[in-house]
């Protein structure tokens, strides 16, 4: 608090403080119990300490807060459980990227053209990558917190580090993750660079104390239709969104299947690679097209299995 011995109408502009002083004759209004006034040498001075209340309030495109001090930062913490669809087995997700040595320190999104609204440009460090077991860094992730009056509204993206039981952490730390906002009701959407995104369907309350939002389970409700793959009663993102684009597609324009065939060169359909690849649909670290343990089956399944020209669409507003 600031003292009250210090006689500065702190709510007056510095050039009316001096007028005030100078005349000796000029009173403020007390507009806080906590002000005061004293007697000068020709006059009275009066003055307040602020406005005691401190707050924040979203306003459009924005945010505003209030009071002369700000002491607690805005923010809501998040732990996000979700599981992928292409390292998944047995109920838990392989770490083949971090394992080969092939996981980023920095988050892909911004590369591959995704636009961050606040967020983006999120790091990590080796030795969060060098942790193994249950906690062992899968790869990257996308978290959106949408408007709750708005889904289609994304209010603050970010990336994060998904772990081999599903755990979403932040990049610098492993639990939970953090969003720069106030604590309201928000649409949690998840996404990753080759799987389909999801969307909460409805909004969840979010707030300093860290929400917990289990998308593995069937416990949270998804926007549309078949929007998460179920096996053995986990839940998974959809993989084989090797282009990006919200759709799962085998044959035609645009496709997911021919980017795995061009990765391996384009022509030689037995040969492999290794590396970071939005091709790498398993994401065990290499990219193949043929085989056991190909990356381009998953595709064809998700489709169904039958008809090459069956797409499948990201359920998302
Ligand atoms: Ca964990
Ligand atoms: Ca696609
Ligand atoms: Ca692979």
């Amino acid at each position: 608090m600031h003292s009250p011995f210090i006689f500065l109408p702190l709510r007056t502009p510095l050039c009316a403080v001096a007028f005030c002083c100078a005349m000796g004759l000029f009173a403020q209004t007390l507009i806080s119990p906590a002000g005061n006034s004293g007697t000068v040498p020709g006059g009275s001075v009066s003055w307040s300490v602020g406005e005691p209340v401190i707050g924040t309030g979203t306003v459009p495109g924005g945010l505003v807060t209030q009071g002369f001090q700000q002491p607690n930062t805005v923010r809501v913490l998040v732990n996000v459980k979700t599981f992928l669809q292409g390292p998944f087995a047995a109920g838990a997700m392989s770490d083949g990227l971090r394992a080969n040595g092939l996981m980023p320190l920095t988050e892909p999104y911004t590369a591959m053209g995704y636009a961050f609204a606040g967020g983006g440009a999120e790091t990590t460090t080796q030795p969060i990558i060098a942790l193994a077991g249950s906690n062992a860094i899968i790869d990257w992730v996308l978290l959106e917190l949408r408007d709750k009056n708005d889904n289609t509204s994304v209010l603050h993206s970010r990336s994060a580090l998904l772990q081999a039981d599903g755990d979403v952490g932040g990049g610098g730390r492993l639990l939970p993750v953090v969003f720069p906002v106030p604590e309201d009701n928000y649409f949690l959407a998840i996404g990753h660079r080759n799987h389909l995104m999801i969307m909460s369907q409805s909004s969840i309350a979010l707030a300093v104390t860290p929400a917990v939002i289990d998308l593995t389970d069937g416990s949270i409700a998804t926007y549309g239709t078949d929007a998460q793959k179920i096996v053995g009663g986990s839940y998974l993102l959809w993989a084989g969104d090797v282009t990006f684009d919200g759709t799962i597609k085998y044959t035609g324009i645009f496709n997911d299947r021919d980017p795995i065939l061009l990765a391996i060169g384009g022509s030689v359909a037995t040969n492999t690679v290794t590396g970071y690849l939005p091709s790498d649909v398993n994401m065990d670290g290499t990219g193949k097209y043929t085989g056991l343990g190909n990356d381009r089956d998953i595709i064809l399944q998700n489709i169904g299995g039958v008809i090459a020209t069956n797409t499948r669409e990201e359920q998302m507003p």
